[in-house]
């Protein structure tokens, strides 16, 4: 019955769309004026920037195009034009004000929630599912992880607050490995209805018979890594990653330091705490993550191998849509969703298992691959090029899996992130990989 379907898909639209802008306004609700308009880093623009853009590509997409009404703003849409203004330009923008932004998201909202309605999902290819709604959703949510890693790098008082991501019941057990056997498996995906364009479409990969950490690597490996001579050893890192090391200084993650006492520590969103040993270590860059890896004598998984060992099932020989299943994550299966501001314990997710025991696929935080962002076989751009088209063939790596910055609507199995490999203000970890020889 398609009404009931029509109906039943609103409903489902309607909550990602709500809540959604209930986490973007806890993330701009807890700062003044000042603290909205303020630039933390040129890598970021003012949190005020995202909520006005993300207001505007909602009203591109829904009020405009979908709804076939006039524009709200139109002055504003190049302000808001991600590619006319560099991030680091963003301040200098005649912006909206927090309070005009506010005013403004709810004016859009109002709207494509009148678009939603009345759409009946067969007027086009872009509304079939309820395609284009999710994906304005998925890009709320993407830019409130974007607004969460501006905060973790604001200096001053704490602001926001969530309980502790859960603690494992057991020591984590270090050096397990999963071996996934070689053959093909289904990579992408043709059917899922909100999957995004770069996810497309599904293709059959060859992939041989590899060993895969069974969870990220912590930062009690880290730290081996780093009493080891990590960052001092030329010989762990590519040319590159050497250079920029040495350009940037780098002797430990991103927002680490050691005390007097030789004790690390963490800031996290405006608290110090200390290293824990069992949690996955975050904000490393790619360049990092390699270098450890080579330590380790391992290396990074392609992006075929990471996506094979979370949805790659050996009783049937099908893919899934997660590793535990077809089913969007819930709290029993991964840390996503900014529920806690940390990633887990390892061994915290046992239910979030992929079929071939690989642990913490998604969550935590996202995992460096050796892959460089490129087309499927067969991509199609839809519905817009500055999605992913105009980032292929760039200097950008793949992460995949989302962090416990990231909504459960807004990733899967087959969602691909991608960054520069220097960069390490994003939620990014990584778990290691070996070939295995033949078997
Ligand atoms: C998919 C996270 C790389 O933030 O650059 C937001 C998401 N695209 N607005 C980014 C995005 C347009 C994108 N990433
Ligand atoms: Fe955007």
């Amino acid at each position: 019955n398609t009404t009931v379907d029509a109906v039943a898909l609103r409903g489902r639209l309607e909550s990602m769309l709500v809540r959604s802008r209930a986490r973007t306004l806890a993330l701009t609700r807890c700062l003044d004026e000042d603290g909205l308009r303020e630039q933390v880093s040129p890598l970021m623009s003012p949190l005020v920037w995202d909520l006005a853009h993300i207001g505007n590509q909602e009203e591109l997409w829904l009020v405009r195009d979908v709804g076939g009404r006039d524009a709200v703003h139109p002055e504003i849409d190049d302000l808001y034009d991600a590619f006319r203004h560099a991030r680091s330009t963003r301040p200098g923008l005649d912006l909206l004000s927090p309070d005009e932004a506010r005013t403004y998201v709810d004016t859009v909202r109002a709207l494509s929630l009148d678009a939603l309605q009345r759409c009946t999902f067969d007027e086009s290819r872009l509304v079939e599912n309820g395609f284009v709604f999710a994906m304005v959703a998925q890009h709320e949510q993407q830019h409130d992880e974007t607004m969460l890693a501006t905060h973790q790098l604001r200096t001053g008082d704490a602001v926001l607050e969530a309980p502790d991501a859960p603690r494992a019941q057991l020591p984590p057990a270090h050096d397990v490995e999963v071996i996934v056997p070689g053959g093909a498996f289904e990579m992408g995906s043709s059917d899922d209805p909100w999957a995004l364009d770069n996810e497309r479409p599904a293709h059959s990969v060859e992939v041989p018979t590899f060993a895969i950490d069974a969870a990220p690597v912590t930062n009690g490996e880290y730290l081996q890594f780093i009493a080891d001579g990590g960052y001092d050893r030329e010989e762990l890192w590519t040319e590159r990653g050497w250079a920029h090391r040495t350009e940037a200084g780098l002797t430990a993650p991103q927002f680490w330091s050691q005390d007097d006492d030789g004790v690390w520590w963490r800031r996290v969103f405006g608290r110090a705490k200390q290293i824990r040993a069992a949690q996955p270590v975050v904000h490393v860059s790619w360049f990092e993550a390699d270098a450890y890896a080579r330590w380790a004598g391992k290396r990074l998984p392609t992006e075929a191998e990471w996506e094979k060992a979370a949805r790659f099932d050996p009783a049937s020989g099908l893919s899934r849509r997660n590793p535990w299943g077809d089913d969007d994550a819930d709290e029993r299966h991964a840390n996503l969703g900014q529920r806690h501001l940390e990633p887990a314990d390892v061994g915290a997710y046992p239910e979030g298992a992929s079929p071939l025991g690989v642990e913490q696929l998604m969550g935590d935080v996202w995992e460096w691959t050796s892959s460089d962002f490129e087309p499927y076989p067969g991509f199609e751009m839809f519905p817009y090029p500055e999605y992913s088209e105009v980032f292929f063939g760039g200097d950008y790596k793949v992460l995949r899996g989302g962090s416990f910055g990231t909504d459960q609507t807004a990733v899967r199995a087959t969602f691909r992130n991608w960054d520069h490999p220097i960069r390490r203000q994003i939620f990014a970890g990584f778990r290691c990989a070996r070939d295995v020889g033949h078997r």
